[in-house]
């Protein structure tokens, strides 16, 4: 069947190595043909074959199977699909994912099957995650770390591309650079710009080859949908926004991007936009899932003096005595939310029963200070 599969077209959708030699061992359906997903809207989900999009539906098989792994298709993935209603198509199967990044949601119920853990793919078989951030007031180095952790979890490459540079002075640009510089895993690539101008393709050409995906992440006015447009322009050489990278037909406004999207780039690369994320729970347990993004603390833990040290209060911590306190907090931090979701629902009533007591001992106190100044 691999006659019919048109590799020249899905090379223009992000098709990498990998998936290539997927298809390439023959397919489970061979009446459907290889799409990928690139939106996942209320009513459907939309497909792209490598020259045009179709509405799609899942078929009731393959949704049962994903439901009972606790999946569901994401933006990325490659799939197999056949015509269906005219001008639809039906979703049969989803090739194997190459690397996901995926966060943790809290929407189940705290006595399920998996104690309300739900994992959430945000975006599917991505390359490399461009990491975009304000160089103006969006710059927040404890987003940044939240951030580095999920992707470096996903085992994904980053770039971090600080934008809006026109609007701040040499100088402040120059010391965030540098702030930036202090938490980032070493040999990441930065670059700071002005994510409007057409330079901006120029500068991120090394990531941006055919049959790469990209996602483009960070919080809400950060730059993300700009650059998308900036490098859809570069490589179209058009002038019209309309094309590509926003739709014309888009009542959502351009302006505002509520979900995620990929968009292949004429030059054979592809980039997933985002919306901003206002949760972003990590899907990790313990500490060393963390140590690619926590390289510093890593690296010092085995110099403190207890094996087991938590890097609180223990006399003799390296870690503490190393790592800026900030950063250190946001690591406790981080750590604490992934904890507090792993938690039973009889660890978390227990949990809540104990912080009730805590602040009525306190109110005690309190009464009882008041009590000796009267
Ligand atoms: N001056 C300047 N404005 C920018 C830059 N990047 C984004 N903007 C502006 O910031 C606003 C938010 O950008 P947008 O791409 O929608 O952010 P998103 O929410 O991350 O997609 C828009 O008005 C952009 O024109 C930049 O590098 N320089
Ligand atoms: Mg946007
Ligand atoms: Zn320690």
């Amino acid at each position: 069947m691999i006659e019919h599969i048109d590799f020249e077209a899905l090379s223009t959708i992000g098709l990498g190595e990998a998936m290539r030699a997927q298809l390439a061992c023959g397919v489970a359906d061979p009446q459907a043909r290889p799409m990928r997903l690139v939106e996942v809207q209320r009513e459907h989900l939309l497909l792209h074959d490598g020259r045009q999009t179709h509405r799609a539906r899942c078929s009731t098989a393959l949704q049962r199977d994903l439901q009972a792994q606790d999946e569901a298709l994401a933006v990325g993935d490659w799939v197999l699909a056949r015509a269906d209603e005219p001008g639809g198509c039906c979703i049969t199967c989803r090739l194997l994912p190459g690397r996901r990044i995926v966060r943790r949601t809290s929407g189940g119920r705290a006595n399920d099957a998996r104690g309300g853990i739900h994992r959430q793919v945000l975006v599917s078989n991505v390359d490399t995650a461009l990491l975009v951030m304000g160089l103006d007031h969006d710059f927040q180095l404890r987003r940044l770390e939240r951030y580095l952790a999920l992707v470096r979890l996903a085992g994904v490459a980053a770039v971090l591309v600080l934008s809006k540079a026109d609007t701040v002075t040499p100088e402040l640009a120059a010391r965030r650079l540098a702030e930036a510089g202090e938490v980032l895993p070493a040999g990441m690539p930065v670059l700071a710009m002005d994510v409007r101008q057409g330079s901006a393709a120029t500068a991120l050409a090394a990531w941006l080859q055919p049959g790469q995906t990209l996602v483009l992440l960070g919080s809400s006015g950060a730059g993300k949908s700009t650059l998308a447009n900036s490098l859809t322009l570069a490589f179209s050489g058009q002038a019209d926004r309309d094309t590509g990278a926003v739709r014309a037909d888009d009542s959502r406004g351009r302006h505002t991007t509520t979900v995620r999207t990929l968009l292949p780039l004429p030059g054979g690369a592809c980039v997933i936009d985002t919306p901003g994320l206002r949760a972003l729970r990590l899907d990790v347990e313990d500490a060393d899932q963390l140590a690619d993004a926590f390289g510093d603390v890593a690296r010092l833990a085995p110099m403190c003096r207890f094996r087991d040290c938590q890097h609180q209060q223990e006399p003799g911590c390296a870690v503490r005595e190393a790592v800026d306190e900030p950063r250190l907090r946001n690591f406790h931090k981080l750590l604490r939310e992934a904890r507090r979701d792993s938690l039973t629902q009889l660890e978390r009533r227990e949990q809540l029963a104990q912080w009730k007591a805590r602040g009525r001992a306190a109110q005690a106190r309190v009464r009882g200070k008041r009590g000796d100044a009267a």
